[in-house]
């Protein structure tokens, strides 16, 4: 196997569960779609998720937003790497959203230290050869098939044991490609070809990736299931995606408290101090000998 091309084989740890801001330069996304294609607004956003408490924020070019299309190669490229470049210059621990080995690739040379494939290694079959390359920690996402028919494929009978063994084997097929077990999290893919329900039951289970061994992030921010949840009552219309925060920064806390490594959200300041209190909370638990 050739030799990654950056010394950082291993996951970070933080000591607490992790805090990712989002940075979609994107025109389409759900939530903040339109509000960072500007370049330099949105490596000044970034430096604010950093400054707010973000411990990584992940650059992303593509939306995978139920419905979406694909973008060119080119222009996904346009849109991330002056925002990569510029975050890393500063200091900054830049992740990469992105299912093109490509994009990977280029933002790691300009200063991406992890990758984030919501497609788990599935839409470009270089893509884990690509992050063998690199040594970068690898974010492998449960995944069926692209944004634009999805929710078609949310069917399943036990969605938790069913969604863990498809990671399992994506994560099989990554490290039969080169990938380093110890370079890769795992991503239960929440909102993608999953419905509402399986959102809620993924939740109550993250004990279940425990099985795989590896770190687990988890995406829930302003994310359908919570909109639903939140339905105006009298309308049933859902909460709307920016009005989804406080319910993201529970969500977070919950998935803290079940042992996530890191949790992907919007708006970082709550976030990152619930998961303090979630950690402080866990430590006083195991000096008393209180199982967590
Ligand atoms: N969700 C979105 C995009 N990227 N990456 C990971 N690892 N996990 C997720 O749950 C995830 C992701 C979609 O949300 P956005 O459009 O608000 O970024």
């Amino acid at each position: 196997m050739e030799m990654p091309l950056y010394e950082l084989p291993e996951v970070p740890d933080w000591g607490r569960c992790a805090v990712m801001g989002i940075l979609n330069v994107t025109p389409d996304s759900f939530s903040d779609g339109g509000r960072w294609l500007d370049p330099g607004r949105a490596v000044e956003h970034g430096l604010e998720l950093a400054a707010r408490g973000a411990d990584m924020v992940d650059v992303g070019g593509e939306s995978t937003r139920p419905g979406a299309r694909r973008i060119p190669l080119e222009e996904e490229l346009d849109r991330v790497l002056p925002v990569v470049r510029g975050l890393a210059r500063q200091g900054v621990l830049v992740s990469v959203d992105t299912m093109r080995a490509r994009v990977a690739e280029a933002a790691v040379d300009a200063g991406a230290r992890i990758v984030n494939d919501v497609s788990g290694g599935l839409a470009d079959e270089a893509m884990a050869k690509a992050v063998a390359r690199t040594g970068v920690p690898f974010v492998l996402m449960h995944w069926r098939g692209q944004s634009r028919r999805m929710d078609e494929l949310a069917d399943y009978g036990d969605v938790v044991a069913e969604v863990v063994a498809e990671v399992h084997r994506q994560l099989d097929a990554v490290v039969a490609a080169g990938v380093d077990p110890r370079q890769i999290v795992v991503d239960p893919g929440l909102g993608f070809a999953k419905g509402r329900r399986d959102d809620w039951t993924l939740l109550a289970a993250l004990d279940a990736w425990a099985v795989l061994g590896r770190p687990l992030l988890v995406g829930p921010s302003r994310k359908r299931f919570l909109g639903e949840l939140l339905a105006d009552p009298a309308t049933g219309v859902p909460r709307p995606a920016r009005e989804r925060d406080a319910a993201t920064a529970a969500t977070a806390v919950l998935a803290a408290a079940q042992g996530a490594w890191a949790v992907r959200v919007h708006e970082v300041a709550a976030v990152a101090d619930a998961v303090r209190v979630e950690a402080a909370l866990r430590a006083r638990r195991a000096d008393r000998g209180t199982p967590p």
